[in-house]
């Protein structure tokens, strides 16, 4: 709780299972919800995750990072979360600044708060490879001239939210994949939303990190169309439902009349029923 709001932390996994721990122990206890949505992983980072005290839900399938959040925050709005806060569970970003940046977002001073690896100057530092360090430094200098706001970084995958930017945003119309967390900071600019940042270090190694060159080009492109896509919007040339407030947006209703969408796996290990990770399927 900060200010009397709750705090959930979600964790977006895919074969996290030997950074999981280390992410979690530096949660502190203003954490109320910590929820994990593993996609599918073929490694063991559901079951870590449960014990761990994690509400667990698993994919039936492969959906992808942009899916996964979708996952993460349905389930965090469901819980009753205030404010809610993506971490990587491959323990790239400190968790150590969750508090300051719910704090920033329960100040009711920021929507959303970004942390960011650029700011501070620690990314190259923290073994970001040159080539994703210059092409964030071009993307961001082409977002800002066409999003008219002044970011420091819009790739960083560690974020904070108000419950509102969640409701608001239509979600559901994104991409599955990577550039999800691009698409979300033009919506959040197109909405009005007021974005804040943080000074963040990163660290990069092996399992911190699976996006090889040929993904991170796909990802640039993406970034690329999801910067014209808003210019487009904005000047009335081509609509796009992903700026418009009729947009599809993650919604308590996904469930309802769809209950095999989640369904409680019994696990012998978890003798209490709501202990058990919960299968959620997209389809
Ligand atoms: N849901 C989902 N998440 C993924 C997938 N691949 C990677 N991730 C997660 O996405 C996050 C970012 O990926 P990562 O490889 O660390 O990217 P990088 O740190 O930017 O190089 C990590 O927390 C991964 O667990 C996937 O196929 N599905
Ligand atoms: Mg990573």
């Amino acid at each position: 709780m900060i200010n009397g709001k709750r705090v959930a932390v979600v964790m977006p996994a895919y074969n996290a299972e030997k950074t999981l721990e280390k992410t979690v122990a530096e949660f502190t206890d203003i954490v109320d919800i910590k929820i994990l949505v593993d996609d599918n992983s073929t490694d063991r980072t559901a079951e870590l995750s449960r014990s761990l005290g994690v509400d667990t839900y698993i994919h039936d399938a492969n959906y992808g990072y942009g899916r996964n959040q979708q996952t993460c925050y349905r389930e965090a709005l469901a819980a009753g979360a205030d404010i809610v806060v993506m971490v990587h569970p491959d323990y790239q970003y400190t968790p150590l600044l969750i508090p300051a940046m719910a704090g920033m977002v329960a100040s009711g001073v920021y929507d959303m708060v970004l942390a960011s690896r650029i700011l501070g100057g620690g990314a190259l530092r923290g073994g970001m490879p040159r080539y994703k360090y210059v092409a964030n430094r071009a993307l961001t200098a082409f977002q800002n001239l066409f999003l008219g706001v002044k970011l420091s970084e819009y790739h960083t995958g560690y974020r904070a939210f108000s419950r509102e930017v969640l409701e608001t945003l239509p979600l559901l119309e994104n991409s599955d994949d990577f550039v999800f967390d691009n698409q979300m900071i033009a919506q959040a600019v197109a909405f009005g939303f007021h974005i804040g940042e943080i000074s963040c270090p990163t660290k990069y190694f092996k399992e911190a990190s699976s996006i090889n060159f040929r993904r991170s080009v796909t990802y640039g492109l993406g970034v690329l169309k999801t910067t014209m896509d808003f210019y487009f919007h904005r000047i009335g040339l081509r609509k796009n439902a992903m700026f418009l407030t009729r947009g599809r947006r993650v919604s308590l209703q996904y469930y309802a009349g769809n209950e095999a969408a989640v369904e409680a796996v019994p696990d012998a290990t978890q003798p209490a029923a709501n202990d058990a990770a919960k299968t959620v399927t997209h389809a």
